[in-house]
């Protein structure tokens, strides 16, 4: 039986995740709990490797198939080999993106057929969810603002606008299909307040 609880957090590019997961981590480090953080694609070894076929943007024709199947790939490595041992020992796991993201990104970003993302789903981890989901909503303006300052685009982040409001929309129909897990949180106000509205939700779980 699964001890630890397993966090995921979400949302489009400069919503947020990596500034959010940093306060997290301290915050439950400050309650005595162990924490492993970790991110998607990638988090292991092998998974890191699947990260950079992934994002290199050398390989602009991989078709959106072969891009599904590398993200679930890299998403069982992470389950079997970090995830599970982790939660079976008492510990926390934060996660930097999760299946949700197969679902926007792939589902709504390249319009793949989301009944064939639910059988990968159900291959790979079973009856297996994140106990919370934190899904950081940002306009795609404001996400890309916030990030304009950064080095080169990867191979998904030379996308189009127009892919990025299917992405923010596949995302929110995520939390109206499962409002139970996936908390929405506008991300659109400042760093203060947003790590007020999760650390409510972290005190709930
Ligand atoms: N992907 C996929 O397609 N399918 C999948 O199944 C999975 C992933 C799992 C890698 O993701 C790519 O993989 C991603 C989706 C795809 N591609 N894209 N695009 P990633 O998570 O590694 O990369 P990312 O999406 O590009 O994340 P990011 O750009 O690093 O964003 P972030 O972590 O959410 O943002 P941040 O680094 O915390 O903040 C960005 C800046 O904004 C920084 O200067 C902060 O100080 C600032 N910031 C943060 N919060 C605020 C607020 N509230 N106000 C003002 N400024 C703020």
């Amino acid at each position: 039986m699964n001890k630890g609880k397993f966090i995921t957090i979400d949302g489009v590019e400069g919503a947020g995740k990596s500034t959010q997961i940093d306060f997290i981590c301290s915050y439950l480090h400050r309650k005595g709990i162990e924490v492993v953080r970790t991110r998607e694609p990638g988090g292991t070894d092998l998974g890191e490797k699947i990260r950079s076929l992934l994002l290199d943007v050398d390989s602009k024709e991989m078709h959106s198939d072969t891009e599904l199947l590398l993200m679930f790939s890299s998403r069982n490595e992470l389950i079997q080999n970090k995830i599970i041992p982790a939660l079976n020992d008492g510990k926390w796991v934060i996660s930097d993106r999760f299946t949700d993201a197969s679902f926007a990104y792939q589902g709504g970003g390249r319009m793949l057929n989301l009944d064939r993302i639910t059988k990968l789903e159900e291959w790979v981890q079973g009856t297996f969810q994140p106990d919370l989901t934190l899904l950081l909503d940002v306009s795609v303006d404001i996400g890309m603002k916030r990030i304009e300052v950064r080095k080169e685009k990867d191979r998904i982040e030379k996308e189009e606008r127009a892919f990025f409001e299917r992405v923010r929309s596949g995302f929110i129909e995520r939390s109206k299909l499962y409002p139970e897990r996936i908390k929405l949180i506008d991300a659109s106000r400042s760093i203060d307040e947003v790590q007020n509205q999760i650390q409510s939700l972290l005190e709930s779980l």
